[in-house]
């Protein structure tokens, strides 16, 4: 018989709802806090990859619950976003509502798939309430200096009307696009808030180590944030007071330079361009307007550039050397200016070779046809002849820093995060900008600032976000002056920096403490940092990275007591369409999890997602997978049907019992989620075998152990072998290593028939590792080497013959 999921499914729901089940507790001395990448409700709805995820995530919080754990594992929303303002600007329609109906859909869609989410804690990051602590957050940044205004080149999409950051550009064929959309993007210098996340570089490379991450999402981190240990050494300008900072990893070649480069927006640029150069340096700096940053740095292409007229000396020596401007050097790293070395870097042995610039080898290589990039001892310069790489840097730095030509410096890929969106759609800034000239916080007491009311929202035509048509809202009066506030309003990403510490402040859906209560600091050390954090990938760098800042930030003010938020992180693997291509809607192979709900029922889905393979593993979705899931459903269903069970333990199952308890248990400790079902299958196969009855006490702790899975279906049959419920409450069975000590038998191992060893094994033991054993033997392994092994017999606890020609 089967059962009927849609029956008992929403008797369950509607049972953990009434009883609110999974209620956060706060009574155990020890915490697990369980938590997800909250969803941006699309208007798409729930996608067959979200639950993978979702269930790891409640399988791990389900066992700590009834671990005798307080287990925080909350859901929410990651409510503002492109999507609905897009809409609104098309429709007409309030982004608020639309909003609010996607989330409606997806709160639904997650309690049909019965995780244990305590819904009590749901945040939404676009409500006000929420939004509040966003901005009172800012305003901290603001007042430790850690945000300001810049005129900034930044990436702007005409398309979307907005500024970019970075992380939110792609290039396809050599162009920058939006991320979003796939719309032109071009640098445009524009003023914008930027978020000093530079100043905590060295700080979030740091807080790496003591990490559980998988090390490629370190790896990225540690690329991302590219600190880069040199020198900033001067060359004068000839004839002029200027002085060219140039930044330089490899100052042991010093007496290689051939020419210095200065980035095309280099600010010495003109100053030092001599008058008939002037035109030609103009072009060129328009020309490289068009180009991406990638286009300009891909050593792939053609290195053009030209002569500024002007001579630097080098300060090793007072050698004169021409200075080029170039697209190859970019102005926002570092000084924007290099001293090219063609011996010994291969972007500056192509600009060389290709404009006849000389060419000095300062390192002795055997192959003087190519740039030699490698180790060598140093020749052609003077005081550091002979010497190798290390020790040649450290003695030349030693010596201009002694002189003031140099200085030491640290660079860093990362870049100040811009933090300001045309967009309607967003958390304002909580910033007037007076009449006298002054910027002014919004008291904290007048917060949040809430988006105005309007009827319809309208692009303003000049590039500003929507708000500024919004003359009521944008005027006002402050402190007996006239002000205007920020039109621009925060990225996504501000409400994602903090949404794990807001679940933690809130009491009921959107009802939020004071984050600098004292009380917010008895919970904050109560559940901080995050215990396990399961999302995409696709969020290595920038959600990761920007709320680790932000979490440090907040613990140098000593708002949370940790430094770092989240200890153990998984990256979830993609579910794939059945063809292994990414399910898209323009592909049209998309699965809603609602039909598979219907069809199978969610602990099918459920179970199907996280047994397919290892959570990290992108795989393909298969149907037929999917019936197996269903169909071992079925027969635990109906082993229940058919199991008779007895209080006195015949100890016919100790061994497959405590084995399944002990490698589930850890197992799932290890998220190998998957694995761990296995461990109940064999359990069941057992159970099936018995002809005697079974003792009760292992089929209870089995339904425990299967509620974490398929929760819906072990609460049924907890019921139906008369228990109270819910299952999901009790206690986590414990396995008894006493029982797992097997009888020992002795192994014969014949070949060709004849006797030839034998070995001691545990009782049981399979088929493959009995093999495995009796070719390690000494007098076997002689006597196969060299020969055709035919077959292999397995007799279990008994023989093993090996055939062999
Ligand atoms: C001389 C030299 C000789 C260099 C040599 C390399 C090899 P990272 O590790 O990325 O920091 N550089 C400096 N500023 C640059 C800019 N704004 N745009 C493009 N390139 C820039 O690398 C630092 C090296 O990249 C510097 O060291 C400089 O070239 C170049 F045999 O200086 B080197």
């Amino acid at each position: 018989m089967e059962f009927s999921h849609k029956k008992i499914e929403k008797k369950w729901q509607k049972y953990w709802e009434a009883k609110q089940t999974f209620k956060t507790t706060q009574n155990h001395d020890k915490k697990a806090y369980v938590l997800d990448m909250f969803p941006y409700p699309s208007a798409a709805g729930l996608h067959v990859g979200h639950p993978k995820g979702y269930t790891a995530t409640d399988v791990f919080a389900r066992m700590r619950r009834m671990q005798g754990y307080d287990v925080l594992h909350p859901i929410g929303w990651d409510a503002f976003g492109l999507p609905a303002e897009q809409f609104a600007l098309k429709t007409g329609n309030d982004p608020r509502e639309f909003t609010a109906k996607n989330i409606e859909t997806f709160r639904k869609q997650l309690k049909t798939l019965g995780f244990s989410y305590d819904y009590n804690k749901e945040v939404n990051t676009s409500d006000p309430n929420y939004y509040k602590i966003t901005q009172w957050i800012f305003e901290q940044l603001y007042k430790q200096g850690l945000a300001e205004i810049r005129n900034a080149n930044v990436n702007w999409c005409e398309e979307l009307g907005t500024v970019l950051a970075n992380e939110e550009v792609i290039q396809v064929n050599g162009k920058m696009v939006s991320d979003i959309g796939n719309f032109e993007v071009v640098k445009k210098p524009m003023r914008q808030w930027v978020l000093k996340i530079t100043n905590y570089a060295d700080r979030l490379l740091a807080g790496l180590d003591g990490l559980d991450w998988p090390s490629s999402v370190k790896e990225l981190q540690k690329n991302w944030i590219g600190r880069s240990e040199g020198l900033t050494i001067n060359f004068k300008i000839k004839d002029s007071e200027t002085i060219v900072p140039v930044f330089t990893t490899r100052a042991d070649t010093i007496f290689g330079v051939s020419y210095v480069v200065l980035a095309p927006e280099n600010e010495n640029l003109l100053k030092i361009t001599t008058p008939d150069k002037l035109k030609v340096v103009q072009e060129y700096i328009d020309n490289t307007k068009t180009k991406t940053d990638v286009e300009r740095q891909d050593n792939s292409k053609e290195k053009t550039g030209v002569f500024t007229g002007a001579m630097a000396a080098n300060p090793i020596n007072g050698e004169l050397v021409q200075v080029w401007t170039a697209d190859y050097v970019l102005n926002d790293y570092a000084t924007g200016a290099v001293m090219a070395v063609p011996a010994h870097d291969d972007r500056d042995w192509k600009f060389a070779n290709k404009y006849n610039l000389p060419i000095r080898f300062v390192i002795a290589t055997k192959d003087e046809s190519k740039a030699f990039v490698g180790e060598g001892q140093h020749i052609n310069s003077d005081f550091l002849n002979g010497l190798q790489r290390v020790e040649a840097i450290q003695t030349v730095s030693k010596k201009l820093v002694a002189e003031k030509q140099a200085e030491v410096k640290v660079n860093y890929k990362l870049r100040d995060w811009l933090f300001s969106r045309q967009r309607f759609y967003g958390e304002p800034f909580p910033i007037l900008f007076l009449e006298n000239g002054e910027i002014a916080l919004v008291d904290e007491k007048d917060l949040p600032l809430t988006l105005p009311k309007t009827d319809y929202i309208k692009p303003s035509g000049t590039g500003e976000s929507p708000l500024a048509n919004i003359k009521e809202w944008v005027n006002v009066e402050y402190k007996g002056q006239k002000a205007v506030r920020e039109t621009n309003t925060m990225p996504q990403w501000a409400g994602s920096c903090w949404y794990y510490l807001a679940y933690i402040l809130t009491t009921s859906p959107n009802e939020l403490i004071d984050i600098t209560s004292t009380e917010a600091m008895e919970l904050f050390k109560k559940w901080l940092p995050v215990d396990l954090y399961i999302g995409g990938q696709e969020h290595a760098v920038l959600h990761l990275l920007y709320a680790r800042f932000w979490h440090q930030v907040l613990f140098d003010l000593k708002v949370v007591p940790t430094p770092e938020p989240f200890q153990k992180l998984i990256n979830q693997g993609m579910i794939l369409a059945d063809n292994g291509e990414k399910m898209s809607k323009s592909k049209g192979n998309v699965i809603n999890p609602d039909e598979i709900i219907d069809s199978h029922g969610a602990d099918t889905l459920r179970l199907y997602e996280v047994f397919m393979g290892p959570l990290e593993a992108s795989l393909p979705w298969s149907y037929k997978g999917l019936d197996g899931a269903r169909k071992w459903l079925d027969r635990v269903f109906r082993m229940f049907e058919v199991v008779k069970l007895t209080t006195k333990n015949n100890h016919n199952l100790d061994f497959v019992y405590n084995d399944a308890v002990k490698k589930v248990t850890q197992m799932i400790e290890d998220c190998k989620f998957n694995t761990a079902v296995s461990q109940l299958m064999v359990f069941v196969n057992a159970v099936y075998k018995e002809t005697e009855p079974v003792y009760d006490v292992y089929i209870k702790n089995f339904l425990k152990m299967l509620s974490v899975y398929a929760p819906h279906l072990a609460e049924e049959l907890w019921e139906k072998i008369g228990e109270q419920p819910s299952v999901c409450l009790q206690a986590w069975p414990i396995h008894d290593e006493a029982k797992l000590v097997l009888d020992k038998v002795t192994i014969a191992v014949q070949i060709n028939g004849k006797l030839r060893a034998t070995f001691e094994a545990v009782k049981g033991l399979d088929k493959v590792a009995i093999l495995n054993e009796a070719k390690k033997l000494k007098n076997v392994a002689e006597q196969v080497e060299g020969k055709t092994l035919l077959k292999e017999i397995v007799v279990p606890d008994k023989i093993v013959n090996f055939v062999i020609k």
